[in-house]
């Protein structure tokens, strides 16, 4: 639909004499609000687009390269069945009626000899992912469709669930003051254009920031501050600061007693636990000192953030740091006011298909992620899965679909997962490339990617809105958006009738009942956006007790500490494997999915180990080198960065890159190393999340 309200788009339009698309890229999670100009079923121009919350309407270099996903000619264009062995490649290609019966026929097998609970659906965070748990879960019966939050940001969530109720949080930096940023890299793996300019925007008007980080990384390097922490060691330092602040009555007496749980319990565990910065600074690496001058500046500089992505939680004892780090924000008020940690509105989107309940299937298996003995996982111990599919603990699982997610190159432990798919009677992946975990699958369904395909999805800036994505160009031979796929397998189920929709828009329209916006006007805007309200801790809080549960009577019932605790993480460095190795992403990928693109392979073409300046020295290791790297289990051959900004003992490898064969694409292909062969599937006792960095290495020259 040709995009009218803004003149530099009109104009652009009438230059390019191609027609305006309002939509959203979903080259990384962050969804940023786009305009796509087509000519001829072509990509001749595209942007951010300008009218959106989204600042200034731009978008990154991801965004900006990704149009190349429309004519890459490595997409996957047809089903494809198995015909080798798995991982072979061997593959012909079938119609997807003969797709969709063997779906179907198998499903019904599966459930006949071990019950719907036998089969998993896992994704990414794709929103049309709900028409597949309409299929899987409420009409076959299966409680196990997940996403892949486990391999994500899975502490952080937790922590934010039991704390305040709330799935993610946003930041409201235009308006801080002071902003300690823990584990989160928004300036290198960006947290959305809108946040990271937010920041840098308050940064120039005099707000403090302070990037708690073992590397010196992208945002580090904008910071006022580098806190160059030791691994693992976040539940120690927050907590110390956590002390200080109530030692030293710096917290808002008002807020906790009246908006908090647990305020005195926790001044006690504090106290009996000795969580001094003294007791913290060995084990964090920072001295006691600056763990104390931080606290009394973040306590009393407002309006403040303490926030969080990944870093603290790529550890066992994550879990409590997520929770110590987001308690800085409840013991000094700061909690969704301007300027603070935000829990956004959600806007009332609805759901596009309903069953009715006469047709759900009850599950009579609790769900895996509880059965295993996680109860607080937000989602599913994805780590954990290899011993249901070979063991058959704590059930056994049969088939896995995975849609948009690649577990063989991003869970850890690379070759588990392989033979845990191997040890499956049924795989399928529903994917735009031949995914090193598609050649483990039995079939796999080319889908369309995001410029060719409708998705109706909460945008995440701050305040309630709704974002749309709209197809833009046909896609690569006979790739089909999910709900057709799901729609396909439900016909030959028997239960076609309750996915009736032809083209999107009707299930579109149903979406945004509740939405004071037509479609065809979304068609227009690309996004709606409500009002940003702040302030709403004292309307109650959607936690049990509906105050901030600084006490976590859900911990307590798990057979947890009720407050944070800090406990060593499972894996350190030794004489034979001296050092600790991390995480970090590429600010010119994302994840896994951008190394065929040959734009961003031009920019950044593999990925690399930095090794600190000692440590390099130590071990003879020179910049742009070849280096092996070594853990108990498995060795990597990788290039090295000599850096300075990095803690002495650890080595950072930026992940991304390392396709070993045709997966992926002929551009990916053989460029760069792929770490997660590395380490042991270490899980977090508490949240269920992967721990990348339980892993100790050495390194010498190739
Ligand atoms: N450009 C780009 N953008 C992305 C992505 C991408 O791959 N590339 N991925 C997207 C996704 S899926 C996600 S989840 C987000 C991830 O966003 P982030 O979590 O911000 O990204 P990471 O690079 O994983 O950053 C984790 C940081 O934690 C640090 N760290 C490691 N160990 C510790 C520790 O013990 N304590 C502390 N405090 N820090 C530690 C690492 O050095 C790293 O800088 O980004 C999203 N956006
Ligand atoms: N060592 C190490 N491992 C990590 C991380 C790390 O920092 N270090 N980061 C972790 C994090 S934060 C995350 S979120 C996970 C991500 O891991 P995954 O859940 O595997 O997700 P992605 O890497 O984003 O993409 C997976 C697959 O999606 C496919 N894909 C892309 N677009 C589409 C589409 O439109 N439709 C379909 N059907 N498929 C598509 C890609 O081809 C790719 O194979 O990895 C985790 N793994
Ligand atoms: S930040 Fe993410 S969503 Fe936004 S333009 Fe870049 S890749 Fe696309
Ligand atoms: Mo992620």
């Amino acid at each position: 639909m040709s995009v009218e309200t803004n003149e530099l788009t009109k104009e652009l339009a009438r230059i390019k004499n191609a027609t305006a698309i309002r939509s959203f890229c979903y080259t990384c999670p962050w969804n940023c609000p786009t305009e796509i100009f087509v000519r001829d079923g072509k990509i001749v121009y595209h942007k951010g687009n300008p009218e959106s919350p989204n600042d200034i309407g731009s978008r990154c270099a991801k965004g900006m390269a990704s149009f190349h996903l429309t004519q890459d000619p490595d997409r996957l264009k047809y089903p494809m069945k198995r015909t080798g062995p798995k991982g072979s490649g061997e593959f012909e290609r079938i119609s997807w009626d003969e797709a969709f019966k063997i779906i179907a026929d198998k499903l019904k097998a599966i459930k006949k000899k071990h019950g719907p609970e036998a089969v998993v659906w896992t994704c990414h965070h794709d929103p049309n992912t709900v028409f597949a748990r309409h299929l899987i879960g409420d009409l076959y019966g299966s409680p196990n469709c997940y996403a892949h939050t486990s391999g994500c940001e899975q502490d952080r969530r937790m922590a934010c669930l039991t704390l305040f109720g709330h799935v993610f949080p946003m930041h409201d930096f235009a308006h801080s003051k002071y902003v300690i940023l823990w584990g989160m890299n928004m300036l290198g793996a960006n947290q959305g254009l809108f946040e990271s300019r937010a920041l840098l925007e308050a940064k120039k008007k005099g707000c403090k920031l302070v990037v708690v980080d073992p590397v010196f990384t992208e945002t580090a390097q904008k910071a006022d501050e580098w806190i160059p922490i030791q691994p693992g060691g976040d539940a120690a330092m927050a907590l110390a600061m956590c002390k200080v602040i109530v030692d030293e009555k710096l917290y808002d007496a008002d807020f906790v007693s009246k908006y908090c749980d647990g305020f005195d319990g926790f001044r006690d565990h504090l106290e009996k636990h000795g969580y001094t910065p003294e007791w913290a600074a060995p084990i964090c690496g920072i001295d006691a000192e600056t763990i104390t001058r931080l606290a009394r500046e973040f306590a009393t500089t407002k309006p403040a953030i303490s926030a969080q992505f990944k870093g603290a939680g790529y550890y066992t004892n994550g879990a409590d740091a997520g929770r110590a780090i987001y308690i800085l924000d409840a013991l000094t008020g700061q909690v969704d006011g301007p300027g603070n940690i935000h829990l956004k509105d959600w806007a009332p989107l609805g759901a596009p298909v309903v069953i009715p309940d006469d047709a759900k299937t009850t599950p009579k298996k609790d769900p895996l992620h509880i059965a295993m003995g996680y109860p607080l996982a937000p989602d599913l111990p994805n780590s954990r899965l290899p011993e249901a599919v070979l063991d058959g603990d704590p059930y056994p699982v049969k088939a896995i679909f995975v849609q948009s997610t690649n577990p063989v190159m991003s869970d850890p432990d690379k070759n588990k997962m392989i033979e845990m798919f191997r040890g499956l009677e049924f795989g399928v992946a529903i994917e735009i490339y031949m995914s090193e975990t598609a050649l483990e699958c039995d079939l796999v369904l080319p889908e369309t990617s995001f410029y060719e395909q409708a998705e109706i999805r909460q945008g995440l800036w701050l305040g309630p809105q709704v974002i749309l994505c709209q197809p833009a160009v046909e896609p690569p031979g006979e790739a089909k958006p999910l709900y057709d796929i799901v729609q396909g397998i439900a016909k030959k189920m028997g239960w076609g009738k309750y996915f009736p929709y032809k083209k999107w828009e009707d299930w579109g329209e149903v979406c945004m009942q509740d939405v004071p916006m037509s479609l065809d006007e979304l068609k227009k805007t690309g996004f709606w956006a409500g009002e940003v309200r702040y302030n709403r801790v004292p309307d109650g809080m959607p936690t049990p007790s509906g105050k901030i549960e600084i006490h976590s009577q859900a911990f307590k019932d798990a057979g947890f500490d009720p407050y944070p605790v800090y406990v060593e993480r499972s894996v350190l460095p030794d004489d034979d494997y001296p050092l600790q190795i991390t995480h970090s992403k590429l600010s010119m990928h994302c994840n896994i999915v951008t190394q065929n693109n040959p734009y961003l392979m031009e920019i950044v073409g593999e990925n690399w180990v930095e090794v600190q300046t000692a440590d390099a020295r130590k071990y003879g290791i020179t910049d742009g080198a070849n280096v092996v790297v070594e853990s108990p289990k498995d060795k990597i051959t990788i290039k090295a960065k000599v850096v300075e900004g990095l803690v002495p003992g650890t080595v950072c490898i930026r992940h991304g890159h390392g396709f070993g064969h045709w997966a992926m694409g002929s551009v990916a292909k053989g460029k760069g190393a792929h770490s997660n062969v590395l380490m042991d599937r270490h899980t977090s006792p508490i949240s269920g999340a992967n721990c990348y960095n339980e892993c100790k290495v050495r390194v010498r020259l190739a």
